[in-house]
């Protein structure tokens, strides 16, 4: 029997001085569904408070590693100390795929003007045009992108400007991202800063024309372990055309030339809502949310696409693909849940995993019974109902907003109203909606707001989870507690777990890892030790 989670709550916070107690009571809430159809609401994208040993990265991490870094033939430079880019270099794992070996491919390269002292002191500017010009001179890029770090901001270097003069004076695209690591309370900020970069900078300088019947845009899919590869076979075989990525397996041109789809998937809700929303305005670009997680979801999505373009050829390719890969799914899933039926999961992820994976448990029969984002903000937990009624704060307004109005040439609303109207009607279609992550879970479960470490492990001395997915942070100090932890940003050296093939390679791994009795051997810290002959024999 399970504790009840109101009672864990408190036991949880219990230790905290007061401020901090009232603060972290409203970043935990117990899962509900109300007769209204609300859920409780959480407070969420706040500041960390100092000393509880956050799972977060930095508002550069978000712009730089995980919206711009993935996409290959935009030549990436870090303005800044040379540790910033060190943990910038394929700390990530999204693949990427060049058309040939002489394609240009900057993923494995880390550029860094690597500030000193002296550039803290007199400027850094002068060395990010001799860096820019630099990197120019040894690939040739199409595009140029300039990252600032925390000093960058501090000492008021105007990358801007730099970026302005080396494109007039390299006829070359450069832009630059104020990304200091302080700006936001988390990445979350410079997934905003890196989307209104891509939509001022790339997205619309491509006009090159497509005939295909069914162009989509996926965005928030970023390659992790070739997630984005198996989604490529898959919309292929169906006949749907992707004209860009953001960002996974993406190359400049691509992504400067995706205006000319004609529907938008957004994967990651929480990275890239911004963009979606920005082409809808500028092109008429309607956008959907899809989950490509679980076998069941990616037939879902299939199918919502196919609704989308109301076309019976369309329609009968999904279902044939579907009904392909279903079968083979099927076979894993009837094995591996008669293994983990009844096993028990914890998920404290980024800003959407820990939502789309719950799906994948629940496929082999496990129960999620704590969940929660590190960065998510509450439309991400409560549904993007609730974004009329979100408060801008201090932190927020940091960020710019950009104002976007319709193209005047280019503007050209893909569906009517009638049209979106009568397809939200006959589908589960909502257009520019997302429901989040507790409408989805059962009733009486703990969502957690940016987790402590504090809370890490007491949550698993009194659940004792047969599973926890977190990342490289947490992995170990979780293992070490006799509880095997799955790595779920970078997937430890697994995946791909997108689609029905990933669906498969993920069930196998997590049957290996909550059926494996090595854990059974690992005393942990709150089990008395058991005595050792050797001490035996001292006594
Ligand atoms: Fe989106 Fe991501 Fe995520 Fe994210 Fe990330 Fe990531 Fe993530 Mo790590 S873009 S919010 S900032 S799905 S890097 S691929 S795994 S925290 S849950």
């Amino acid at each position: 029997m399970l504790r009840n989670p109101r009672d864990v709550k408190d036991e949880l916070i219990q230790i905290y001085p007061k401020k901090l107690r009232q603060k972290r009571s409203e970043q935990i809430v117990v899962t509900e569904h109300r007769e209204d159809g609300s859920v409780p609401e959480i407070k969420a994208n706040v500041r960390s408070s100092p000393g509880i040993i956050t799972q977060r990265g930095c508002t550069y991490a978000g712009c730089k590693g995980v919206v711009i870094g993935p996409s290959r033939d935009i030549l990436s430079l870090v303005h800044g100390p040379i540790g910033c880019s060190f943990y910038a270099w394929l700390t990530r794992r999204n693949q990427t795929r060049p058309e040939s070996p002489e394609a240009q491919n900057f993923i494995n390269y880390c550029l860094s003007t690597d500030m000193q002292e002296e550039n803290i002191v007199f400027g850094g500017e002068k060395k990010l045009r001799v860096a820019v010009r630099e990197a120019y001179q040894l690939f040739h890029p199409k595009a140029i992108a300039i990252f600032s770090t925390c000093p960058v901001g501090l000492i008021g270097d105007d990358v801007h400007a730099v970026a302005r003069e080396m494109k007039a004076e390299l006829g070359i695209n450069v832009f630059g991202f104020s990304c200091e690591g302080y700006r936001g309370v988390s990445q979350s900020a410079g997934h905003h800063i890196a989307n209104n970069g891509l939509f001022k900078h790339i997205i619309g300088l491509n006009e090159t024309p497509h005939d295909d019947k069914f162009k989509i845009n996926l965005l928030g899919e970023y390659n992790i372990g070739g997630d984005g590869f198996v989604l490529e076979d898959i919309l292929s075989r169906c006949g749907i055309k992707q004209i860009s990525t953001f960002s996974g397996n993406s190359t400049y041109d691509t992504m400067a030339n995706s205006h000319t789809a004609d529907l938008n998937l957004v994967m990651c809700h929480r990275s890239i809502n911004y963009v979606a929303e920005m082409m809808e305005k500028r092109f008429g670009i309607p956008w959907v949310k899809v989950n490509f997680i679980g076998a069941e979801s990616t037939a879902k999505s299939l199918r919502r696409i196919a609704e989308y373009f109301e076309d019976d050829g369309l329609r009968a390719r999904v279902e044939e693909v579907i009904a392909e890969e279903m079968a083979k799914v099927e076979a894993t899933c009837a094995r591996v849940k008669a293994r983990c039926q009844g096993k028990t999961a914890m998920l404290f992820v980024g800003g959407s995993r820990a939502h789309h994976y719950q799906t994948l448990f629940t496929e082999i029969g496990m129960k999620t019974i704590a969940a929660g984002y590190e960065f998510g903000h509450r439309d991400d937990y409560e549904g993007r109902k609730v974004l009329p009624g979100l408060k801008v704060d201090a932190d927020s307004r940091n960020i710019e907003e950009l104002e976007v109005v319709p193209d005047p040439e280019r503007y050209r609303p893909r569906r009517t109203p009638e049209q979106v109207a009568k397809l939200e009607g006959m589908t589960e279609m909502e257009f520019r909606d997302y429901i989040g992550m507790m409408p989805e879970m059962d009733d009486d479960t703990l969502v957690i707001d940016d987790l402590s470490h504090h809370e890490t492990e007491r949550l698993l001395e009194i659940y004792k989870p047969d599973i926890f997915c977190a990342g490289i942070k947490e992995k170990y100090a979780v293992q070490k507690m006799g509880i095997p932890c799955k790595q779920l940003h970078s997937y430890d050296y697994g995946g791909p777990y997108a689609g029905f093939k990933g669906a498969i390679n993920f069930f196998n791994d997590i049957d290996r890892m909550v059926n494996m009795k090595i854990w059974s051997y690992v005393t942990p810290p709150w089990q008395p030790k058991i005595q050792q002959p050797a001490e035996v024999a001292a006594d």
